[in-house]
C-alpha cells in the first residue's frame, strides 16, 4: 500500500508493507541466511546492482526491508537501515561519517556508551571529540574545529533530560558542512521529528519505544538524502551490524502500536511529575512537561508531546534514591526504557557507571539522579507505589544530609 500521503497511524500500520504472495496480513519472516539466484547471470547482475532482488541477508532481507521502509516513512527520511543494537547504530554512524584527524562534537550527556565508545576506541584511531552542553549553542559554535564533521545530538538527553534545539543546532552546523545526527530514542518519531527540523540522520535503539515491549534489542539510522544513505548503509553491510529477520518482524509487530502506546504513557508521566513534583521528599524534578521546567517552551516548539522520560532527585541524596528504588514493588529495578512497564534505574552506578565521575558532573548526572520510564499501566498504582517507597525514606535520612 503506498502511504506517502497518508497519516502517521496508517504509517505505523502500512508503511513498508509488501503484497505478500498468499495474502498474509502481517509481514512474513523470512528466516534465511542466503537466496538463490535463479541462473549465474541473474547473480551477476544482483551483484551488479543491474537488477533488483535479494542475495544476502547481510545485505538485505525481505522481512528488515518492510520496517527499514517503515521507519524511513514515519522519519521522513530518504531510507532506513535496521541494526542488531542501538549501539551498532552509534558505531556505525561513527564509522561511516568519521575518519582519522577528524573531530566530532556531541551532547555531553549522551548515552553512556554513545560517549564511552567514542573516548575508548574512537579516539584511539584518531578521531577527536568535544563533549559539551549542546542545549547552550553557543557551546557548538565554540567548539567547531576546521576538522569537525559530525555534530552528535541526543534529545531529550538520557538521563538529565535536558534538550538541544535541534533546528538552531542543525543551522549552526551546516554553515560549516557538519553532518548532523539525532538520537531520537526518547521521543520517536510520534512526538520529534529531526529530520524535518533540519538534521541529516536520526537514530534510534528500536529496543526502547519503537519495539516498546522490552523483548527485543535493536538500533536503526534513518538518513534524509539518498548519496549520505548510500554511505552509511554500505557501512553497515560491511561492518555487519544487521539485524536479523525476526527481530525486524518483532519490531514490525511493537511499532504499530506506538502511539497508542505512547499517548498512554504520556498522560500518565504528567500525573506521576506532578505528584513527585509536589511531593515533600522530592528535591528536584526534569520532566519536559512541567511548567517548571527550564525548557518547557523549547519541548512545545520542537516536541508534539512531552515522552514518558522523568529524572529526578530525592531529599536526603544518593542513599535515600536508594532506599526508595529497594522499595518500589510495582517498577521494575532495570535499564532500558519506553516499554509497556514502569522501570527505575540509577544512572551514576548503572547505564552511566561507565563514565569518569568529572564527565557525569559536567554533565549533570548527580549521584542522586534517578531515571523513572513511565509504562503503561495504571497510574494510579503508578503513583502509590512511588509513595509507599518514598515513604520508606526516614525523615532523619534527610534531615542528617542537610545537616552535613
Ligand atoms: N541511545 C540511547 C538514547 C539509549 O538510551 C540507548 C540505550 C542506546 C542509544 C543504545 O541502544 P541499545 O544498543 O541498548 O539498543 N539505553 C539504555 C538505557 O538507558 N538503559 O539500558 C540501555
Amino acid at each position: 500500500m503506498n502511504t506517502k500521503d497518508k497519516g502517521f497511524n496508517t504509517k505505523l500500520i502500512h508503511a513498508g508493507d509488501f503484497e505478500d504472495e498468499f495474502g498474509a496480513a502481517v509481514t512474513p519472516i523470512y528466516q534465511t541466511s542466503t537466496f538463490s539466484f535463479k541462473n549465474a547471470q541473474h547473480g551477476a547482475d544482483l551483484f551488479a546492482g543491474k537488477e533488483k532482488g535479494y542475495i544476502y541477508s547481510r545485505i538485505s532481507n525481505p522481512t528488515i526491508q518492510v520496517l527499514e521502509d517503515k521507519l524511513a516513512s514515519l522519519e521522513n527520511g530518504f531510507g532506513g537501515i535496521a541494526l542488531s543494537s542501538g549501539m551498532a547504530a552509534v558505531t556505525t554512524a561513527y564509522t561511516a561519517l568519521l575518519k582519522q584527524g577528524d573531530h566530532m562534537i556531541s551532547t555531553g550527556a549522551v548515552y553512556g556508551p554513545s560517549r564511552g565508545v567514542m573516548e575508548s576506541i574512537f579516539n584511539d584511531f584518531g578521531i577527536e571529540s568535544s563533549y559539551v552542553d549542546t542545549s547552550n549553542l553557543d557551546n557548538i559554535r565554540k567548539a567547531i574545529k576546521p576538522n569537525t564533521k559530525m555534530l552528535y545530538i541526543e534529545t531529550p538527553a538520557n538521563p538529565t533530560i535536558q534538550l538541544t534545539d535541534i533546528k538552531r543546532a542543525s543551522e549552526i552546523a551546516h554553515e560549516h558542512n557538519i553532518i548532523v545526527v539525532v538520537d531520537n530514542t526518547f521521543s520517536s518519531p510520534y512526538l520529534q521529528m529531526p529530520l524535518d527540523l533540519g538534521a541529516d540522520i536520526v537514530l534510534h535503539s528500536l529496543t526502547k519505544f519503537i519495539n516498546g515491549h522490552a523483548d527485543i534489542v535493536g538500533g536503526a539510522l534513518i538518513v534524509k538524502e539518498e548519496a549520505l544513505y548510500k554511505k552509511v548503509r554500505k557501512t553497515m553491510v560491511m561492518m555487519g551490524g544487521n539485524m536479523d529477520p525476526h527481530q525486524a518482524y518483532m519490531v514490525i509487530r511493537g511499532v504499530k502500536t506506538l502511539s497508542l502506546r505512547i499517548d498512554k504513557a504520556q498522560a500518565s508521566a504528567m500525573k506521576v511529575a506532578e505528584f513527585l513534583e509536589n511531593h515533600p521528599k522530592i528535591a528536584w524534578i526534569k520532566y519536559p512537561g512541567l511548567k517548571s521546567f527550564a525548557q518547557y517552551d523549547l519541548a512545545k516548539e520542537q516536541m508534539s508531546g512531552f515522552g514518558s522520560m522523568i529524572s529526578f532527585g530525592v531529599k536526603g541524596g544518593h542513599d535515600a534514591g536508594v532506599t526508595m528504588m529497594n522499595n518500589v514493588k510495582l517498577a521494575l529495578l532495570a535499564v532500558s526504557l519506553g516499554g509497556v512497564e514502569t522501570l527505575i534505574q540509577h544512572p551514576a552506578s548503572m547505564t552511566h557507571a561507565g563514565l569518569s565521575a568529572e564527565a557525569r558532573e559536567a554533565a549533570g548526572i548527580s549521584d542522586e539522579l534517578v531515571r523513572f520510564s513511565v509504562g503503561i499501566e495504571d497510574v494510579e498504582d503508578i503513583i502509590a507505589d512511588l509513595n509507599d517507597a518514598l515513604e520508606e525514606i526516614k525523615v532523619d535520612l534527610i534531615e542528617e544530609v542537610a545537616l552535613n
